[in-house]
Formats: structure tokens, sequence, C-alpha cells
């Protein structure tokens, strides 16, 4: 089994760099080169490489299980103790004797069940930096006997399952009881050669450096969530026979398919439909660590049981269970445990402009300058390292970036309502020698930030600067360190309005450590910048038919066409877990395997500190790295933004991060990472975006047009529209790659104007939804099944998706087509009305319909019952567009009703929690047969108006029309009867205020 293990590995690897070289990945291919180098770890005695390390059995059919004794019953759910039911197995180190549960009934709709170590000597994330709801005994309300979850449990040997308390007779949501299933180990699986896949037992295994729970799920179960990953299968994951295995290790990768990339989720949402009733539920669970961990959704042969399968490499089962029953609902309540998303500032909603590459300032200025010429918006102009002397964090290059002309050139953007966002990189340059002058190294020396190796030295690792230190987040001075860096860094002209967030898996070039005797003088990295001679970026575009002569099939440079949830709210005081003095983790005990642990998760680099930290750097508080790695991206977001308060006081920080955990949504926004320039990647983006909002990480997009490779003028065009309608939207390019900036061809160009405009239209529309995510959790961008849940057509649909519950998008998707096939919701009772004509789509119900989708077009559609405020004049910018007047779209329903409602605030000031401590206003939008009333309430004042109001679905001509008791003049509305559509305008209606418009 060992020796397969390895096999395994190295096959993995193997496939890895196959794929890589078919990628034609040159920067990538030349890591590969030091890839294959053992892992270096910090040789001291300290180092617990232990040589004396039992063999373990590396089978888990003997592990004996747990019997649960001493329960008590609680106010809130009970305790008791799970003591070994037998021998133990060591399967993957000791086997831990005495473990604890607790299970609270939390709210409602919420039950939490922790399975931990009683002695309390396993990692678990520390309650300081993560705010767990928990009960505390003064919580008056207890939903014992009135929560919509159960928990049941047999005995001996322990098991246990969640059921609905409303269905006590449905198959479990949760169900470990598998001991009837044969004990006889269910060989390698989902891959033969991968001894790993093995499915030796289903009793809960609980040791050291390995845990396992399983359970039961139904047949081709509806399972959304867990990542971050680029899935084959889609928004929905595979649970057939070979299924998915879902790794959690934070890692620096291309985007990959099915591997493990930057962020670390487990969470999921599962989605049942009785096909009796046609009714459905959804149901959440969130497994609360930060364990590197295998999670595997498959059915394996002779089972005839599709499971899910947690491995995990140490810490405790922290269990929470939502009971939805929407799949809405199940996203909010799991944001109520991991905490609802930051409220983004009005600009972070703009159009946003990158690139790796740009080579100075001239470079950079001449972006926003061709912009402004071609008159598409751009709201925010970004930098990637470019920007730094000698790669180096919170500088600028002197000669191509200096500080004064940058202070000068970002002051230009501010006072034309344009923002500048520069990146920042995890690690931290080393001095190069005695006379080198680098003051975030050496105040962090001073200050003790840095992440050490068990010997107290540095840690040393290596990225573009050459050799690097890392932040230690859990150390006393990190955080104010952090934000001085980030002060004097605007302090030195680079005024920044948000901040970046890269390499934070962390990525390091050296597979773990580079050595504490590396020589620091040596500034050479063994990686060269893609684009430099010798890794240019020469695949052709994907669209490229070099058959084709003429202007038909070729292009050229710049391209010619080729082809609320009701919850009590916790006060912070019941806040924080019950547990919050722990032990170390893997830090504390003998016959842990830091470097090595005994069981091997899939990784997709293999060894665990293979491009990164090793897994035995050292942390304050003792924590090691094989313990927290999957939080780095997350301490350092929370850092960041704890940092911008004080850089921008009262202010809402924008942050856009690469590697996120559970949480992260409180401090950050996320970018898909390095996806490619071709056509699958731009229907990837929208699985994507649609994970990022059940992890509750709303602000999400994808390098539009495409990161890696070179994009063409076809893909740009149908990638800058569909990611207008993704929350955060940024074009960014890899260096060297042909320049993909959407005024490079003028039907790009028109394309992004076009959907920038409706974007910007719509901006209020999204305030709402991002206010709605803020305060209740609630998912701006959905699935389409969010929407619809009783509608089995649509659980796997996600190459159209939703905004809100009223606009849905319909992207062209593939190559050298004028048309596209959508599906619309509704079964035939809900009507969809096109966003550019208002005509009524004349849909199949429940099939799929085919649409004109000419290049430069994209479909939006407009659910009946809506009625969504929006801004009347889009502009070049969130800040102009915002100066001119609203104006209300209403799309009635067959009964004549809509209804809809906006959020309006001053867009930047950074509200409480829940929203609170910032004037803002809530319009209501209410519309019936002959009319619609706007309730307005709160303490912010709208300046502007609204000045237009469309009705469509009117069926007949109204006679009058009055806003507000008085009547509107003839000529200030009109009357369609092809769509049934009614446009008032004219109007100077005050929104700060109630009004009444009226047609009779
Ligand atoms: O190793 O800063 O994902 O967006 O352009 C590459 C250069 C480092 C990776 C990011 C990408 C960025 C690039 N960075």
């Amino acid at each position: 089994m060992l020796l397969s293990r390895f096999v395994s590995i190295l096959t993995a690897s193997l496939t890895f760099l196959f794929i890589m070289s078919l990628c034609g990945l040159l920067l990538l291919a030349h890591m590969a080169t030091f890839k294959f180098a053992s892992a270096n770890f910090p040789t001291d005695a300290q180092v617990r490489v232990v040589n004396d390390t039992p063999q373990w059995s590396q089978n888990v059919s003997s592990c004996p299980g747990y019997n649960l004794e001493s329960l008590h019953e609680t106010s809130h759910g009970l305790t008791a103790q799970l003591n070994l039911a037998g021998a133990p197995c060591n399967a993957f180190s000791e086997d831990i004797a005495n473990l604890t549960i607790q299970v609270t009934y939390e709210t409602q709709t919420r039950l939490h069940v922790n399975i931990f170590d009683t002695a309390a000597q396993q990692f678990t994330l520390p309650p300081t930096y993560f705010d767990r709801p928990s009960m505390s005994d003064s919580d008056s309300a207890s939903f014992l006997n009135s929560s919509d979850l159960k928990f049941n449990y047999d005995p001996s040997p322990f098991a246990f399952w969640i059921s609905r308390r409303s269905a006590p007779n449905s198959p479990p949501l949760f169900d470990t009881r598998l001991t009837s299933l044969p004990i006889t180990p269910i060989p390698p699986f989902i891959d033969p050669n991968d001894s790993r896949t093995a499915f030796d037992g289903f009793q809960l295994v609980f040791e050291r450096q390995y845990l396992q729970l399983t359970s039961v799920l139904p047949t081709d179960a509806n399972i959304y969530g867990l990542g971050e990953v680029v899935s084959s299968s889609g928004f929905r994951r595979d649970v057939s026979q070979n299924g998915t295995i879902q790794t959690l290790w934070a890692r620096d990768d291309a985007d990959p398919v099915n591997e493990n990339i930057y962020g670390s989720h487990s969470v999921y949402l599962e989605h049942r439909f009785n096909e009796t009733s046609h009714t459905s539920q959804s149901h959440g669970v969130f497994l609360s660590s930060a364990a590197g961990s295998d999670i595997f959704l498959a059915t394996p042969p002779s089972t005839n049981k599709s499971l899910v399968q947690y491995r995990l490499l140490g810490g405790t089962l922290d269990l929470y269970f939502f009971s939805g029953p929407s799949p809405k609902t199940v996203i909010e309540q799991y944001g109520e445990v991991a905490g609802l998303p930051a409220w983004q500032p009005m600009w972070g909603f703009g159009f946003h402009l990158c690139r790796w590459g740009y080579s100075n300032i001239s470079d950079v200025k001449e972006q926003v300058e061709n912009m402004r010429a071609a008159n598409v918006p751009l709201e925010v102009m970004w930098n990637d390292i470019d920007l730094y002397h000698s790669y180096r964090d919170f500088t600028s290059d002197p000669i191509s970036y200096p500080g004064d002309e940058m202070r000068t050139f970002i002051r230009e953007l501010a006072s034309n309502g344009q923002h500048y966002i520069p990146i920042v990189d995890a690690a931290i340059n080393t001095l190069a020698n005695s006379t080198d002058v680098y003051d975030p190294y050496t105040q962090g020396i001073e200050q003790n930030v840095f992440i050490k190796n068990p010997d107290n030295s540095t840690y040393i690792g290596q990225v573009w600067p050459g050799y690097t230190v890392f932040p230690d987040w859990f150390s006393s001075n990190a955080a104010q360190w952090w934000a001085e860096a980030l002060q004097n860094w605007t302090n030195a002209g680079i005024e920044f309005s948000g901040i970046w967030l890269d390499m934070n898996e962390a990525s390091s070039f050296c597979d773990g450590s580079c050595g504490s005797g590396a020589d620091l003088s040596n500034t050479s990295v063994p990686v060269s910048l893609p684009g430099n001679p010798g890794d240019l970026v020469v695949d052709y575009p994907e669209g490229y038919n070099s058959t084709i002569s003429g202007p038909s099939g070729n292009i050229t440079v710049n391209g010619t066409l080729t082809f609320n949830a009701k919850q009590v709210s916790l006060s912070p005081s019941t806040k924080r877990g019950l547990l919050s003095k722990r032990g170390l983790g893997s830090a504390n005990g003998s016959n842990i395997d830091l470097n090595d642990p005994p069981y091997a998760i899939h990784n997709g680099f293999g060894p665990l500190s293979t491009r990164t930290l090793a897994t035995n750097a050292t942390h304050s508080g003792g924590y090691v790295e094989l313990d927290v790695h999957n939080i780095f991206g997350y301490m350092e977001e929370r850092a960041t933004n704890l940092a911008l308060r004080q850089v921008h006081p009262g202010q809402r920080p924008f942050i856009i991060s690469r590697s996120t955990f559970p949480s992260s949504g409180k401090w950050t926004g996320h970018w898909l990472g390095d996806n490619y320039s071709n056509w699958t990647y731009m229907a990837y983006s929208i699985q994507g975006v649609l994970q990022f909002q059940l992890f509750q990480i709303p602000m999400v997009g994808a390098d539009t047009c495409g990161f890696q490779g070179n994009t063409d003028e076809e893909l740009c065009n149908r990638w800058m529209q569909l990611s207008a309608f993704t929350p955060f939207y940024r074009n960014h390019n890899q260096r060297g790659a042909l320049s993909q900036e959407p005024y490079r061809w003028e039907s790009v160009a028109t394309a992004s104007r076009t959907a920038i405009a409706i974007r910007y239209s719509l901006l209020p529309y999204w305030y709402t939804l991002f206010a709605n995510a803020s305060t209740h959790g609630t998912p701006p961008v959905r699935a389409l099944f969010f929407e619809f849940p009783d509608e089995p057509e649509l659980f796997a649909v996600d190459r159209q998706f939703m905004v809100g519950s009223d606009i849905l998008v319909t992207p062209v998707l593939t190559p050298n087509v004028s048309t596209v096939d959508g599906i619309f919701p509704g079964r035939g009772q809900v009507t969809w009305r096109d966003w550019y004509t208002h005509v009524i789509v004349n849909a199949t119900a429940g099939g799929y319909t085919t649409l004109d989708a000419p290049l430069g077009h994209i479909n939006v559609h407009v659910r009946s019952g809506a009625a969504i405020l929006l801004h009347a004049q889009p502009g070049y910018t969130t800040n102009e567009t915002r100066q001119g007047p609203y104006s209300l779209l209403i799309s009635l329903a067959t009964d004549g009703s809509a209804y809809g409602t906006a959020y309006i605030d001053d867009g930047i000031t950074l509200p409480e929690e829940n929203g609170h401590g910032i004037a803002s206003r809530t319009l209501k939008f209410v519309a019936h047969g002959n009319g619609v009333t706007v309730e307005s309430t709160g303490a912010f004042k709208v300046v502007q108006s609204l000045a237009q109001v469309t009705v469509l679905g009117l069926p007949n001509a109204p006679r009058s029309v009055s806003a507000d008791g008085k009547d509107v003049q003839r000529s200030a509305w009109q009357y369609d009867a092809g769509v049934q559509r009614l446009i008032i305008s004219e109007q100077v209606i005050d929104l700060n205020d109630g009004s009444v418009i009226r047609w009779q």
C-alpha cells in the first residue's frame, strides 16, 4: 500500500507535467525543472521528523470506532464522551481514545455537531481570528425541541444521523451509519493504481493525523460547493461511481481541472427533489476545519451507495448543518456561521483594467487615455508586479514607476472619479547585502513578524524578488507592521484605493524551505518571466485557423474576427466557540510527522510543501504550517482589511485576493486565478462565480478575455459582455501575451460599451443585492435552480445564471455562432422579456429556446413580476452615473403585480456589521393593476429624482396617468401596444418620500 501511494504521487506528477507541456506553459514548465527536487525542510534538532515512527497500518478496516458514554442533555443539546471501542488501529497515526461530542441546536435552522479530542490538543481555528456563533446558556431561546433538524445517534458503535424534524421517516440529510456496509475493504476503484482511492471502512476514525467521517448520500445527489475547484462536471458535482476527489490544500497552480487550487472551502449544499410531490428541499453541511483534506464524493462498487467521505490530516470534526429549506436560505444560514460578506464601495462595481506587463507609467497612462478616447468606461486602473522596484512589495520602480509621478497620475485618476489598485505579494524580500535598504523587511525582523523555522531562525523561501520571508499573521506585531507598510507606500505616492493580494497560498518557488543557509545575495530567481526572450507567449489564439487565409479566418496582432434569514441575532458576547484554549495541534506531541503526514491527500503537486512553505515552518504561538497552511490567505485578508480601515478611515476596504477560506468574504473579494484565454475557461468562469456565492465571497469574477495564452477578438468580445454581469469585472492578462484591453478591437470596444452601459444602469440593483448579501447573506448571483428549486431541468444549468431574482443572463460560450440556446425557468408561468426590446421570449416551457446572439449581443432577460430601480443615464464612471436621474423598470406578472426593493447609501462609508451606523434609504416598489406605490424609509437623502417609469405587460393603453395625484401631461407618456409598454418620462419624483404613480 505504501508503495502504491508513492507510485500514485509520481503518476499525478507526471500527469501534471504532461498537462503543462500540452498547454505550452513556458513559465510553469520552467518551474518543473526543479519540481522533483525533494522538499527541503529546515534541519534542526527540534524538527520532528520521527524516524522511529511506528509503522502505521494504513488500513482503516480494523479501526474499532467509538462508543458513546456519559451522555448529558443540556438545554441546547447534549454532550457525551466517545471512547474508542476496541484496540486502536493506528491507521495513519495514533487513535485518540477519548473524544467529546457536543451537539448544539444553535438556531431554528442550524445544528452544530462538534466532535473533538477531550484533551483539546488537536488544532482548531483560533477564535480570536474566526468568529463563530455558538450558544451560551444565557441564550434564552432553546431550539432543542423545535429545530427544523434533529440529531439522532446509535451509541455503539457510535454513529449519528441528521434528519428533518418534519420528516422523520425520510432518508436522513446526513447519515454516518455505514456499519452495515461490507467491512471487506473496497479496493482502489477511482484509480486502481492509487491505493488512496480504496475505501477500507466507514466507521468514525479520529487519529492525531487522520480523521475520517463518512455519510450516505442519495444516489445521483445534487451537490454544489466544496472547492475551490474548476470542476469538469460543472457547478453540480459528480457523485457517480468514480465521482469527485476534492482536495483542500491551498495551492498556486493555474486553474487545473478537478484539482486543489487557491482556496479551501469545506461546505456543500445538497438539493433534494421529491419526484412524488414535485417539491424540493435544500440543506447544507459545513466542516469548519483548516486541515489539509480529501473529500470524496463517490459511489463505490459493491456498496451501491453514494457517499461523502471526509479524510482530514488533523484537527477536529466541527460540523454545522443548515436546514434551508431553499438553496438561498441554506447559503444565508452558512453566512451566519462564516460571517457575512464585506460591504463593497460602489466604485468596486465599475470596470477594472489590469495586465501583467505594463512596462512603465506611460504605458499605464496610455491605457487610461485610450480607454477614454474609445469611450469604454474605465473605473479602476491596476498594476501588477511591474510596478515594483526589484519585485519588492510596497515599492515602485524609481525609473519606470517613479513615486511622485505615480502620485500625480493617481490623483488625476481620482479627480476623474477613477481609482487605482496595486498588487501586494505575500512574501517579503530579504536584504541582498549589508548596504541594501528595504524597510518592510528590516522593520519586520525588528518587530518579529516573520514565519520561523523550528529552531526559531527566520524561514526563507523564494518568490519574484529572490529570497523572501513570509508574514506570520499570528505574531502580535504583524497587523500593525503590515498597516504601516501600506501607509508608507501610500505616503510614497502609491495612493491606492484598494489592494490586490496575490501569491498567498503562500506561493514559494522552492519546494519547502530554500534552506537556512541560502545565499541571500543571489537575487536571481530560477523562474523566467513569461514574455521574456525564450519564454514568449506564442501559442495561437484558440480560434486561429491557419488554413483559412484572408480576413475571415486569420487573426492579426490586433485581431480580426476568427471565428432574510430570520434568526436570533447573537450578541458578540455569545459568539466565540466554547473551546477557546486549545493545544498546539500538530506542533504538539510525539509521533507526528509534520513533513510527510502518513495519509497523502491528493495534492496536485504531490508532497505538501511543494511550491509553498514547508509544513514544519513555525508560527507565533507555536502553530505549525501543517495546521495553518490553508488559512494564510484568510489571515492576510483580515489583516489587510483592518489595515485599510486605518489608511482610509471610515471607508469600505476593497480587496481582491487569491487564496480564500471560510469567512474570507468578511474581508475580501476574489478573482478566479490564472485561467486560460479559451472558450472552455470562459464557460468555467460561471461555475466559479456561483461557487463563491455559496462560499459567501460574492465579489468575484474571472480574468476577462483570459489570462494564460493569447485571446482573440471574438472570445474577448463575448467575454467582456459575459463578465459585465459578474460582480467583479476585470480584464487581466499574462505578461507577454497579446494585448487585450477592450479598446484594441473596434468590435470589442462596442460590445463592452453596450454591456457596461447595462451594468451601470443596473448599479442600484447590484448595490441592493450586495446590501442583502452583507446584511443577510443572500447570494447576489444565482444558479437558476436557486430561484426555481422545483424544476429539475435546472439543477445542472451553469451556462446561464441569474443576477438577483430578476435578471437572467444567457451568454454565448462557443465560437462562430450567432445564436444561443437558453432555458427559461418557470415552465411557462413566468414570462421573460428581452432587456433591449422588451419583447416576451416565446420560450419552450421546461426546455431550450434558441435566441439570436450575433457577436456584440448578450442575451439578458427580465422576469415578470420585477420592479427594478435603474440609473437612467449610465456614464463613464459609477460616480458620473450616479449623478444622473433614476428610472424604474416594471415588468408586470400576469396578475398585474410586481415588486422590488432598492437600497441606497453614499456608496463608500463603512457601516457597522448588519448595516447599521450609516445613513441609508430603502425603497419598496409595489405595483398592482393600475399603479405603483413607492415606499421610502431611512435617513439617507437621495439627491437624484425618479425621472422615468417603464411598465411592461400592461394589456391596454391607459386613459390617463398621474404621479402623486397630479396628471402627467399626455406628451410625457406613451403606450406601445405591441410590447404592452407604458413609458412615463419627464418626471421629477422625489425618492425621499413615498409616491404613487397611477395609470387608468
Ligand atoms: O506567479 O503577479 O495569479 O494574476 O498577473 C505569477 C504576476 C504571479 C499570479 C497571478 C496573476 C499575476 C501574476 N501572479
